[in-house]
């Protein structure tokens, strides 16, 4: 039997290089949009819509009054905006049964570039385990889609794509030659006992760190917190329970 492809995309830039059109994306951007994501369905929100800009943000709820806003650029909420990126908002408020239109930096670009041609599920830290049960359930290839920081490489992103390379490689099912996979499990393997100890000097822990969000970052880094996978159906988001 042969195995199934499994590859990852470093960068937004290099996405053109590894889009085959029949694999399963897995978006990720551990800090923080995915994991954002990720913890507002296992804390009852019904849809989300992921947006590339705070324009189309606008456009939704001039026709959709009920919908919440969401909206990060470089870090912070953009003004006028409900909130931004934290995904502890969503731990303190009741979002149960809402709609949040929601634009990121690079998360939800990243999503508007993989859904033109492929099927697009959200993957982070917290959803680690039930994204690799569910993909191995699932008879197809995989494409691990880190959305970077503007283009370029980020550590936290690697890392979740080599922990969940590593799951399924274990599974027997997948073949890792390509050496991108093969660089993010080794990334895994170096940092996986201490996650924020090995972002010490990372960008963008760096960059979160100055507005004062530490403890997004270490929320972030937490390990199965939730067994929502957000899958994209159209435009819209929507939680898979795995298993
Ligand atoms: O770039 C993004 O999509 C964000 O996750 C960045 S931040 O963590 O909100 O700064």
């Amino acid at each position: 039997m042969s195995k199934r492809n499994l590859q990852v995309c470093m960068s937004p830039a290099l996405f053109d290089l590894y889009a085959d059109r029949k694999s399963i994306v897995v978006v990720v951007d551990v800090l923080r949009a995915t994991s954002t994501m990720c913890i507002a369905f296992e804390t009852g929100i019904e849809k989300m819509i992921p947006v590339s800009t705070v324009e189309e943000a606008l456009e939704y709820r001039s026709t959709n009054p009920d919908y919440v806003l969401a909206a990060e650029r470089n870090g912070a909420a953009v003004r006028g905006f409900d909130f931004g990126n934290s995904p502890q908002y969503y731990l303190d408020h009741d979002m149960s049964g809402k709609t949040i239109v929601m634009t990121t930096t690079n998360g939800t670009k990243s999503i508007g570039i993989a859904k033109k041609d492929h099927e697009v599920i959200i993957g982070s830290l917290l959803n680690l385990d039930a994204i690799s049960k569910w993909l191995i359930q699932q008879d197809r290839d995989v494409l691990i889609f880190c959305a970077g920081w503007k283009d370029k490489f980020n550590l936290e992103d690697t890392l979740f794509a080599g922990a969940l390379a590593q799951n399924l490689v274990d599974s027997n099912l997948y073949d890792n030659s390509c050496d991108a996979t093969q660089a993010a499990q080794v990334l895994w393997e170096k940092g996986k006992d201490d996650l924020f100890a090995f972002l010490d000097n990372s960008s963008h822990r760096k960059r979160l760190a100055k507005l004062n969000i530490d403890s997004d970052i270490n929320f972030c880094l937490k390990i199965n917190q939730t067994t929502k996978i957000p899958i994209l159906k159209g435009d819209i988001l929507v939680a898979l329970d795995a298993c």
